[in-house]
């Protein structure tokens, strides 16, 4: 598999000294950290849409990027060779997973039939692929919003055809991640939200898109499917207002429709900014809740207020999702799938190695550092003993449902004076930084 980046063998770990750009200075895929390797803490995943079928075009320019089978012409010779160079890419990245849209693998055909037709043809060339590489499917999902039909939303489209039509497409995706062995399967509502509330029935749309999401459960149990649905928060763009807003609208909309058996979340670092939350926040919230499914790893810009979807590179926020992560006991069956594109500007194929290089690495150097800090249980003894007072005396009892607002009042009456401790951020970030730079 040499035909579509000739440029590049395999990339692999040479130590922090190293200063080939190709190589790992922090991903050493067997080297075990927290009692499992690099690649099973990480379980890295790379995303179809964005290094296949991303084209540098931008609201005020066409594309950018120079790939080696942009001379082809007929959508079904692109759609193989994108699958050809993807596992040639994945390969020799050492990226042990990928994640996909329907229309990111295959062309929307003239009719319903030929575009599942050439899904099919091109599900079977992956299928292949998959085995004479080893490389995994983390994740399916379905497009519900690029094509016109989708303008007013898919399953909370005002018009029923459309959301017919959309359970016909996610019923094709999850019967080919089925094929394919896909671990997960994901809903990101894409234009699942609404712009203005004088022309939209917020009640009708939600209990739509629960509808949508319990048929697609029962069918996931009709064929078989054991994959971990999973639902991608997000608050704007492409609609004003999302309905999957953040962890917190996502985990009440769930418990609401009584769908939080069947699903977990995908955090997206760049959604949570935008929501105005911290990637640790939305990921603390997950997993405390039982609900941290997977990550779309990836960074915006604190400047800019859309979803410019980096790669990620900040390593402070790499090591505090890595503690979230080695908390929760890792993400398996979930991971970290590079939800990033390079910018318009990086248009070389050599770009695409430069930025996945960057990610894996900002990935392994924040395990390395988010091991340390818990294996140190500075922060985590500190926690405790801030709270201990719930520990003990009338906190216990607190805790354990054994007072109520009489018996508080009472031994507030008796407990006066009360001795507050100081919370030592300024310390805390101190002893952080320590970590960070202990290499
Ligand atoms: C869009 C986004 C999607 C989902 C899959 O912001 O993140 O690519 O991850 O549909
Ligand atoms: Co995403």
């Amino acid at each position: 598999m040499n035909k579509y980046f000739p440029e590049v063998t395999k990339v692999v770990f040479e130590g922090k000294d190293s200063r080939n750009p190709l190589a790992f200075r922090y991903y050493d895929p067997q080297r075990v950290v927290g009692g499992k390797t690099m690649e099973e803490q990480l379980r890295f995943s790379m995303a179809y849409w964005h290094t296949l079928c991303g084209a540098g075009v931008d609201m005020f320019g066409s594309g950018t990027a120079v790939r080696s089978w942009g001379h082809l012409t007929k959508p079904m010779d692109i759609a193989k060779a994108k699958a050809e160079a993807a596992f040639e890419f994945m390969s020799k990245m050492q990226i042990p997973f990928f994640c996909f849209h329907d229309v990111d693998i295959a062309p929307e055909g003239e009719t319903l039939e030929e575009t599942f037709q050439n899904l099919d043809e091109i599900a079977a060339l992956i299928k292949d692929l998959m085995k004479a590489t080893g490389i995994k499917l983390l994740w399916g999902t379905t497009n519900l919003f690029t094509h016109p039909r989708f303008m007013h939303g898919a399953a909370t489209s005002p018009n029923a055809d459309v959301f017919a039509y959309a359970a016909a497409r996610v019923k094709k995706t999850m019967e080919i991640t089925k094929e394919l062995g896909g671990e997960n399967y994901v809903f990101w509502g894409g234009r699942e939200g609404y712009e203005t509330l004088l022309n939209t029935d917020l009640k009708l749309e939600l209990d739509n898109l629960a509808r949508f999401l319990h048929m697609a459960v029962d069918y996931a149990k009709e064929i078989g499917f054991t994959g971990q649905f999973l639902i991608e928060p997000k608050p704007k763009e492409p609609t004003k207002h999302q309905y999957d807003f953040d962890v917190a609208a996502v985990i009440g909309f769930l418990k609401t429709y009584g769908l939080e058996k069947y699903f977990k979340i995908n955090i997206e670092a760049n959604h949570a900014t935008l929501a105005g939350h911290t990637f640790q926040h939305e990921l603390r919230l997950a997993r405390i809740n039982g609900l941290l499914g997977s990550v779309d790893a990836n960074q915006g810009d604190d400047l800019l207020g859309w979803d410019t979807d980096q790669f990620p590179t900040n390593i402070y926020t790499t090591t505090l999702a890595m503690y979230e992560i080695l908390l929760n006991g890792g993400l398996a069956p979930g991971g970290l799938n590079f939800d990033a594109k390079v910018r318009r500007g990086s248009f070389e194929p050599i770009d695409l190695f430069y930025g996945h290089i960057a990610g894996m690495d900002a990935f392994a150097h924040g395990l390395l550092i988010a091991q340390r800090l818990l294996e140190s249980r500075e922060l985590e003894d500190f926690i405790a003993e801030r709270y201990s007072s719930y520990r003990t005396g009338i906190g216990e009892k607190i805790v354990k449902g054994e007072v109520g607002f009489k018996e508080l009042a009472q031994y507030a009456l008796e407990h006066q004076e009360i001795k507050l401790t100081s919370g030592r951020q300024e310390l805390l970030e101190t002893i952080l930084n320590r970590y960070m730079f202990a290499d």
